[in-house]
């Protein structure tokens, strides 16, 4: 059994590396929440992806930090539970707000795999010790810029491309990208910048052979995706759509997809997010680990979720030195020649957590205990 003690909840803002550009915007540095457990002498930390603006989902960091404040660490203050699994219960009134869920979530399932001495990919029951590796490479300011990036990401063996698409960064740039690697799995990912009357224009994509097309119409869609799916030879892959089981089952019966994007802060948590992953897997769907442009914290996370079966594509998750001059976790996430990370075998997410760095990023911060509150 585990009692949370103590809930810290920090604000740091970090600057990215190198900007990212998708359909719904440029992202050049992060605010981020993250949520520190106490347990019995032990400290266990999850991460929010929720982005400072509701374009990528209706959450952000400010309504995650809202809920965990005044809904979420008073329902795990105090509560006696075996683990992790227990957060979707004792969240359950917590209508939405799946990203703040799984900050809290994720962070017990890591202190229970503390607690029981178990590597955390175990814990969840994992049992792929590498896992393969793509990138997602965001909107460049020229083609030959963005040549130049897909470059850098084979030379370092990352095994699948995914380019970020809009009008105007669409086919052009996958004829370019296909001429100049015929046999490169390659995919794209629209964040929902279509319609219908694009239809026509999308299935001209069949000829480049794309792995898939993620998220080409609206965050909310299942149906019109299916209508769309039937129109193409490519395999369109949901990512914003699916915030839980349930949507999977339906966009599989109604075939709005044929391969499932799977972001633990998306769908609440990991009991939702291997509960997705079951379901697929029951249906022959298979599932990758998607990223929201994490901190070590939440990659190690991922890391942990991408050692499930069913993740058999390459993830984006990738090296911490993609995004971070310097990461928050020790070691940094390191990807071979051959693009794969191994899953660490220690207990826990088997990274160590730089407290020294974390304080220097920290502009926010809250102590909340059982039975009191204190600001710092
Ligand atoms: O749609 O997968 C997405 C980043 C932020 C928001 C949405 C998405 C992304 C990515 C980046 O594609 C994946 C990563 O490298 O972390
Ligand atoms: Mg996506």
């Amino acid at each position: 059994m585990l009692t949370i003690d103590a809930v810290h909840l920090r604000e740091i803002n970090m600057p990215l590396a190198f900007p990212f550009e998708t359909s719904f915007g440029m992202t050049t540095g992060r605010r981020i929440m993250l949520v520190e457990l106490e347990s019995d002498g032990l400290t266990a930390w999850g991460e929010c992806v929720a982005g400072e603006h509701p374009y990528y989902s209706d959450e952000t960091i400010d309504t995650a930090w809202l809920m965990a404040e005044t809904e979420l660490a008073p329902a795990l203050l105090g509560a006696e539970i075996p683990g992790g699994g227990c957060c979707p219960g004792l969240f359950k009134q917590v209508r939405g707000h799946r990203m703040a869920k799984a900050a809290f979530e994720n962070a017990v399932w890591d202190m229970e795999a503390q607690q029981k001495k178990v590597p955390l990919a175990e814990l969840l029951g994992g049992t792929r010790s590498i896992i393969p590796c793509g990138v997602s490479i965001g909107i460049q300011p020229s083609k030959q810029a963005l040549l130049e990036k897909i470059d850098e990401a084979l030379a370092a063996g990352y095994q699948r491309i995914k380019l970020k698409c809009k009008h105007g960064w669409d086919t052009k740039i996958f004829e370019a990208v296909r001429g100049r690697w015929p046999d490169i799995l390659l995919s794209c990912d629209a964040n929902s910048a279509y319609r219908v009357k694009d239809f026509n224009h999308i299935a001209e994509w069949d000829e480049f052979k794309l792995l898939m097309i993620e998220q080409p119409l609206w965050h909310d869609d299942f149906y019109f995706h299916s209508m769309l799916q039937k129109q193409l030879e490519t395999s369109i892959c949901l990512d914003e759509s699916i915030r839980n089981r349930r949507d999977a089952l339906a966009a599989i019966d109604m075939e709005s997809c044929r391969i499932i994007n799977i972001k633990v802060g998306r769908v609440g948590g990991f009991s939702e997010a291997i509960a997705v992953h079951n379901a697929a897997a029951e249906r022959g769907i298979p599932v990758w680990c998607g990223g929201m442009l994490e901190t070590g914290i939440g990659r190690a996370h991922n890391i942990a979720l991408s050692s499930l079966q069913n993740f058999s594509l390459p993830g984006d998750v990738s090296a911490s030195k993609r995004y971070w001059t310097e990461d928050i976790i020790e070691p940094e996430v390191t990807v071979s020649g051959k693009g794969e990370i191994e899953v660490p075998d220690g207990i826990g997410s088997g990274f160590t957590v730089r407290r020294d760095r974390i304080e220097k990023l920290t502009v926010r911060r809250q102590t909340m205990r059982v039975g009191a509150r204190v600001t710092a």
